[in-house]
């Protein structure tokens, strides 16, 4: 085995064990020709169920949209809050009946504007945003915006970034032509290593 490989194989079991029964903000868009939508991700290795889960925008307040009816997240999956009918995104993006969207969301993101998610009382995840507020970043107007594992959880906006057709992610385009990957994320190992820029290391090292 090679230092590389070795330094990889390590890195990923300390993002497994960091990462047990957590769900995470893992892709939003504030305007989208097909709806604006957020994805949540269960990064942890356990089901986590979302009965008690909610969120909010910024005005921070737990309980203001129940997210219960996306029941019970497996390791690795993704769930989908939009603005729009859950069937019309599930259309617009061609998402199989597995992917689990919530429709309908009133608590919209506007350019400059946040994510909380909430378990109960407790803050589990958030993510503060605006191009226009903090300079430098990202404006997801019809093309989501997707961060590594590595800064998931951080509220580090600046460390994200747009989803482009083709990429790593899974991103694509919907029916109008939107760029995103909602309700997917890679296998976690190959999330792990592209996050921890491994892949990268690996072949310059070669
Ligand atoms: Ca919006
Ligand atoms: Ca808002
Ligand atoms: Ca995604």
């Amino acid at each position: 085995m090679t230092k590389s490989v070795c330094v990889c194989v390590g890195a990923l079991m300390a993002f497994a064990g960091a990462a047990s029964a957590q769900v995470r903000i893992t892709e939003w868009a504030y305007s989208a020709l097909d709806g604006e939508f957020i994805e949540f991700t269960n990064v942890g290795g356990a089901p986590v169920d979302l009965s008690t889960y909610s969120y909010d925008d910024d005005s921070r307040l737990a309980g203001t949209v129940g997210l219960a009816a996306m029941g019970i997240l497996q390791p690795g999956e993704s769930a989908i809050l939009t603005e729009v009918l859950a069937s019309d995104f599930r259309a617009a993006w061609s998402l199989p009946a597995s992917v689990k969207i919530l429709g309908g969301n009133v608590a919209n993101l506007g350019r400059n504007d946040e994510i909380n998610l909430f378990d109960g009382f407790t803050l589990v995840d958030r993510l503060t945003f605006g191009d226009q507020n903090i300079p430098g970043t990202i404006r997801t107007q019809n093309t989501s915006g997707i961060t590594t594992p590595a800064n998931w959880g951080a509220n580090n906006v600046a460390g994200w970034f747009f989803s482009v057709v083709g990429d790593s992610y899974g991103s694509r385009r919907s029916l109008n032509g939107d760029v995103g990957s909602p309700g997917a994320i890679p296998t976690p190992g190959t999330l792990a290593l592209v996050g921890l820029g491994c892949v990268v290391a690996g072949r310059r090292r070669r």
